[in-house]
């Protein structure tokens, strides 16, 4: 169970470790007071129905109430230890698991959890000013509850920091602090944190494409021979997939509106539609393009000797690794990535071992298709003919083999000139942004009532009405 009678809630026993305790008890106050000027705008007094974990069991969600956001339990939680567990891949297969840090590994190790912990604040900052416009107090109080669970996952990687890497890694854990989303000075890591997600069809392509590239790091993490990482990982599982569900629904909701009116009104040209205050599916799809090209980038290059090191070393698997049956070590496997050779793109045969980012790459793509299907069923049931595809790989990427080209969605090279002929309508134009922000002006706060672009849920949160009152603004 966690303890929650401690100022930190944890289930690692942080009581027992007072040089610990007190390192995470100074980072605690800066922590809060990047989450008051960082945070959810305007919010810092608003009673949210939130959820917070009662234990790291899956069940163990039982626990729904009113919490100032402030106040929510931020903590440490770790999926329990199995004393068994080896290190499953890699040069040290078959070793112990380890549950400290193998000092040759000491700074890569600290780099990826670096790189993952930096996502997290990352997300908060570019969500920040969205509570504004949201479109239902159901919505509202959603994105609340992934701004919260952001942070949590913030702290799971400090406490790593704190606990496994000395001064380096309260030096780490402030610079966590520091950065900030789309700074010139200082930006986040990786690229896709430091674009913009300025309205409410950006945050719901966001959680669906961008939390779900966080499920799989995850999951490979999640297979580390570090253990501590491996258990921390499993049970930030649990809550990534609460937004990916609120992405996948989201933009299903909108679909569903904006199939609603289309079919109400026999209208099918998209200024018809914009006309009647909805969201036409062209837009729609220049969403989709744009946040799926900037998330596969966040894998990494296609052909990368760090991938293969993180692999070899036991410290990142892949996808399900333990479910796979292989050798575990890639010594002699290959595995296809494509290539740009003159105006063709070709598809070579590469070691496996450097071809990891790919491969983790290629199973996103898999369930991503999926969900876009789920997409698609909407508008078929609707009667209407459009089809929502996702681009090709190579379109519109800045990272990895396709890098400095111009490829269509339909995966044709072009010149840059050919390319930027097409850019909107490919991709959100300055309109499209103003035209979905103008439906965005103001919050919907009424119980029960959901903005004119969007359809409400099928359910509300927890067995709770759709016309509960899921925020008190107080
Ligand atoms: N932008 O061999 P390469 C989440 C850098 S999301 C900028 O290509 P590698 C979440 C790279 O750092 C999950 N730079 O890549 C979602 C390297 O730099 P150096 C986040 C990039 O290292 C929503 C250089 O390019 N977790 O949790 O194999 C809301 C060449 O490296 C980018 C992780 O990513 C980029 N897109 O793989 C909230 C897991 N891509 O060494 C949360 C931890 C690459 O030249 N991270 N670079 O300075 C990793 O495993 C790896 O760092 C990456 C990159 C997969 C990201």
């Amino acid at each position: 169970m966690i303890n929650y009678t401690e100022k930190i809630p944890n289930n690692v026993d942080l009581g027992r470790d007072r040089v610990l305790q007190r390192a995470l008890e100074h980072w605690q106050p800066a922590y809060l007071s990047w989450w008051y000027d960082m945070g959810p705008n305007e919010s810092h007094n608003f009673e949210v129905y939130l959820r917070t974990a009662t234990s790291v069991e899956p069940d163990g969600w039982a626990q729904f109430d009113y919490v100032k956001m402030p106040e929510y339990r931020w903590g440490i939680f770790l999926q329990p230890r199995d004393e068994k567990r080896q290190v499953n891949f890699g040069i040290h297969k078959g070793q112990p698991a380890w549950q400290d840090v193998p000092g040759e590994y000491r700074s890569i190790l600290r780099r990826i959890i670096v790189t993952q912990g930096d996502t997290e604040p990352a997300s908060v900052e570019q969500q920040k000013m969205l509570g504004l416009s949201c479109p239902s107090l159901y919505d509202l109080r959603n994105i609340f509850q992934v701004n919260v669970e952001e942070g949590r996952h913030l702290w799971a990687m400090v406490y790593l920091l704190h606990r496994y890497f000395g001064r380096d890694g309260r030096e780490e854990a402030e610079s966590l602090l520091a950065r900030r989303s789309g700074d010139t000075d200082n930006p986040r890591i990786l690229g896709a944190f430091n674009e913009p997600t300025p309205d409410w069809l950006a945050f719901y392509m966001f959680t669906f494409f961008t939390d779900r590239d966080g499920k799989f790091q995850l999951c490979a993490l999640a297979e580390s021979g570090f253990d501590p990482l491996a258990r921390t990982c499993r049970f930030m599982l649990t809550e990534e997939a609460h937004h990916m569900f609120v992405g996948e629904s989201g933009v299903s909701r909108i679909i569903q509106r904006t199939c609603d009116v289309m079919k109400e009104n026999k209208i099918d040209a998209p200024a018809d539609v914009r006309a009647l205050g909805v969201i036409d599916l062209q837009t729609i799809q220049r969403y989709l393009n744009f946040h799926y090209s900037v998330t596969l980038d966040l894998y990494g290059s296609d052909v990368s000797s760090n991938a293969a090191n993180y692999y070899t070393s036991g410290l990142k698997g892949r996808f399900r690794e333990t479910k796979l049956e292989d050798d575990h070590t890639l010594r002699d496997a290959m595995y296809p990535v494509s290539e740009v050779v003159g105006n063709k793109i070709n598809t070579k045969q590469v070691p496996a071992l450097t071809a990891l980012n790919e491969r983790l790459r290629d199973d996103y793509i898999e369930e991503i298709q999926a969900g876009v299907n789920r997409w698609q069923r909407v508008i078929d049931e609707a009667g209407i003919a459009f089809r929502l595809t996702l681009p090709h790989k190579g379109f519109h990427r800045e990272i990895g083999n396709f890098t400095g080209h111009f490829i269509s969605t339909t995966g044709e090279i072009l010149t840059e000139e050919q390319w930027k002929a097409h850019e909107f309508e490919w991709l959100p134009s300055p309109k499209d942004y103003s035209y979905v922000q103008s439906l965005m002006s103001g919050r919907v706060a009424e119980l029960g009532k959901f903005a004119n672009w969007i359809a409400p849920p099928v359910k509300g949160v927890n067995g709770q009405p759709l016309d509960f009152q899921y925020v008190r603004f107080n």
